[in-house]
């Protein structure tokens, strides 16, 4: 018996499920691989590197999400870490893509540490960076006595920027514990009207809670900075762009670096050019990845845009192949699912993020550079278009394979009949008011 509450996820069903898709997999493999070959390309090369590519899960979006209207809760919501993590390994063990679990504090928290991290162990799971919370008020909570409705880091107040310094610390304390390497700081400090904040002061106050936070880290512990347009605020945020990131992150320390959540943009910012210059500054901490229309939609990476995924990763790729100073970008979900089975839709955009990774690799860069230095704008796109085009489903379905994966997820999942176990275990949680989780 393996290690889910349904057994048709065990090994053994999931190579069951797999064999009659097998012939046609192998079939259409070889046949992207001549065509790939043609190219200059190996398509075992790609393959290994898709199979070594990871994204990691966010605990909080395995849950329902929700807007600040409302949140309708499905059968078998996650009651805790723990059931959050048997269900981040119900994703991995499907896509063989997810080998981590980004975690967040209050929310996350437990008092057992060496419980969590056995019973993560026990699944296939590490942890990536883990995320501190200065963005609501923890009633009961009594290292968070103080509001936060006004700010945390930048507060005029030097005791709740010292009660929101001491969460961060003690976040990173818990993630070292963990096995995390980071700290994701975002905070929704900012104004509703002009005037109400001087933009200057609360940035400075922003640095110096940072720096009281980096001086804490244990040994190599990074911290990565998140910026965001607006809202929570909606006037003014102090980390509002990758700009003022950048300026903190270089005020603070070499380990203090700028994470990019694609849906902190305004609609149609260019940000593989963001991405770009943060590799150029060896600032890049790396990614929430998600979709977005209008603003911090969360909405499942690729579902709108996966052009802009695949230039995202077309200039990650470029960075690499030039083995760019600095450059170990952590990559990691932030997603919202608020009308989907959450597991459905990041196991479908592990997947998205894993096929832009694999397209941006067959991106001819010698051709790409010498059109760019000839200035011929048109065969410059369609070298990139050429790659973005190209369909390497086969290449993510052999990977899948071959790690004892699914090489259909959607429908090995929907079989297993997990989400009805699990609703059967879990009590139904009422549906009701807005927030996220
Ligand atoms: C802020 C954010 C941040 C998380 C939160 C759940 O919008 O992207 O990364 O802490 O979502
Ligand atoms: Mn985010």
């Amino acid at each position: 018996m393996d290690k889910f509450v349904t057994p048709q996820l065990d090994q053994a069903a999931l190579a069951a499920q797999n064999a009659p898709l097998l012939a046609a997999l192998q079939e259409d493999y070889e046949a992207l691989g001549r065509g790939l070959a043609r190219r200059g390309i190996d398509i075992e090369a790609v393959t290994r590197a898709v199979a070594s590519f990871g994204v990691a899960t966010p605990s909080w979006a395995v849950g329902t999400g929700g807007t600040r209207f409302a949140r309708f809760p499905m059968p078998g919501e996650p009651r805790n870490v723990f059931d959050k993590l048997e269900d981040c390994a119900v994703i991995h063990r499907l896509t063989a893509a997810t080998p981590t679990v980004s975690l967040h504090f209050p929310w996350d928290e437990v008092s057992d540490v060496a419980a969590l991290k056995e019973h993560a162990a026990a699944l296939g799971l590490g942890f990536d960076a883990v995320n501190s919370n200065t963005f609501q008020d923890h009633p009961g909570n009594p290292a968070h006595p103080l509001s936060y409705k006004f700010g945390s880091l930048t507060h005029a107040d030097a005791a709740v920027r010292a009660q929101a310094v001491a969460h961060n610390i003690a976040c990173a304390a818990l993630g070292a514990k963990l096995g995390a390497r980071a700290l994701t700081i975002w905070v929704g400090d900012g104004a509703n009207f002009p005037g109400q904040q001087d933009f200057t002061a609360a940035f400075e106050r922003y640095i110096e809670s940072v720096q009281a936070v980096y001086g804490a880290l244990p040994a190599d512990f990074v911290l990565f900075l998140e910026h965001k347009m607006y809202e929570p605020a909606f006037y003014a945020t102090v980390i509002q762009d990758w700009g003022s990131s950048l300026l903190a992150a270089q005020a603070v320390g070499e380990r203090c670096l700028c994470l990019v959540d694609l849906g902190h943009h305004a609609p149609n910012v260019n940000i593989e050019m963001i991405v770009a210059r943060l590799v150029h500054a060896r600032k890049l901490a790396g990614f929430h990845f998600n979709d977005s229309k209008y603003g911090d939609d969360d909405l499942d990476a690729g579902a709108i845009d996966p052009y802009r995924l695949f230039l995202v990763f077309n200039e990650l790729v470029g960075a690499q192949a030039r083995q760019a100073p600095g450059f170990a970008p952590a990559y990691m979900l932030d997603q919202s699912h608020n009308v989907t089975d959450p597991i459905e839709s990041l196991i479908t955009s592990a997947i998205e993020v894993q096929r832009a990774f694999a397209q941006a690799l067959l991106v001819d860069r010698a051709a790409l550079a010498g059109f760019q230095a000839q200035n011929d704008a048109l065969m410059a796109s369609q070298t990139l278009k050429r790659a973005f085009l190209t369909d390497v489903q086969p290449i993510l379905g052999m990977a899948r394979a071959r790690a004892g994966a699914a090489i259909e997820p959607l429908s090995a999942y929907r079989a297993s009949g997990y989400r009805a176990a699990v609703a059967r275990i879990r009590p139904a949680k009422a549906g009701g008011g807005g927030g996220i989780v």
